[in-house]
């Protein structure tokens, strides 16, 4: 595919990335997920995400230290808590190169999990003060009803069609008043978006859910719906994934950018990659024409 090309891409859209989602988009695509412990050393995103800094890992780290101090003593004895405190713990938790390691099937520490909640549920309530931008939910509902500027939006067709060399729109990530577990955007219900090749396209994704992460990766066509989408699945642009903000606050709903540059033409999907989400219907079309 296109990952060496596109590596010169990378910087200036991942890192308008917001908060969380910005570690997460940075990371190179293709190269093979590390374990745990190798992901604070291994493949380092480019200049301004590497080492870790600013709000979002002073974020993780004051929140985990909250975990491990905590009158419950969650993290008391727990191996993983050294790894689970730094630069690792963060990419491990926040992304690296194919996405968050629970999110490819090494499974949340014990302590976060409680019975079988869904992770999503899990990482909603740890990374819902998150730092970063917010919407309020007035503005998430408006602009999750508006069609974007420079497009069509076939109702009949279930299409958002653009042209033009740039497409910017906002979705909308299990927004109240509609199925659970769907994206909206432009008013419908996981419709199917059209891009001539070459388009930079920017993808305002904000978590309307009140009580669960959600994320958006385009991918290749082929991935199934499985479980653990990430696990067979990688973004198919560099920087074409932002792979999970934390649940709304009385701050507003968590809001992030994913920007890339849909180069080759094809039939690729959109997905949430939290697992579960894509299988319960977070996923739609994404034509490059
Ligand atoms: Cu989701």
């Amino acid at each position: 595919m296109k990952h060496t090309r596109l590596a010169a891409v990378l910087g200036t859209a991942a890192l308008a990335t917001a908060g969380l989602g910005a570690a997460a988009a940075i990371a190179a695509c293709g190269s093979a997920a590390p374990a745990p412990a190798a992901s604070a050393s291994a493949s380092q995103a480019p200049a301004g995400a590497s080492p870790p800094s600013g709000s979002a890992y002073s974020f993780y780290r004051s929140m985990m230290g909250g975990l491990y101090s905590g009158s419950s003593g969650m993290m008391g004895g727990t191996p993983s808590r050294g790894w689970m405190m730094g630069v690792s713990g963060y990419r491990w938790m926040t992304g690296g190169p194919a996405g968050p390691a629970w999110m490819r099937g090494r499974a949340l520490p014990g302590f976060m999990m409680g019975t079988a909640r869904d992770p999503g549920a899990v990482m909603g309530a740890l990374f819902a003060n998150a730092p970063g931008p917010r919407v309020s939910p007035a503005q998430a509902a408006r602009l999750g009803g508006q069609v974007p500027a420079g497009a069509v939006a076939s109702r009949a067709r279930h299409t958002i069609t653009f042209s033009g060399p740039a497409a910017r729109f906002t979705v909308l990530a299990s927004p109240p008043g509609g199925r659970d577990e769907t994206f909206r955007i432009a008013g419908l219900t996981n419709p199917a978006i059209v891009v001539p090749a070459g388009t930079r396209v920017s993808i305002d994704v904000i978590n309307a859910d009140p009580d669960t992460a959600h994320g958006l990766v385009v991918t290749a066509r082929g991935a199934p719906s499985s479980w653990m989408p990430m696990m067979t699945a990688r973004p198919a642009f560099t920087g074409a994934a932002l792979w999970f903000l934390g649940n709304p606050t009385s701050a507003g709903m968590h809001a992030g950018t994913v920007t890339f540059t849909a180069s080759t033409p094809g039939t690729y999907r959109y997905l949430c990659p939290v697992p579960g989400h894509a299988q319960k219907g977070m996923t739609g079309t994404f034509i490059v024409s």
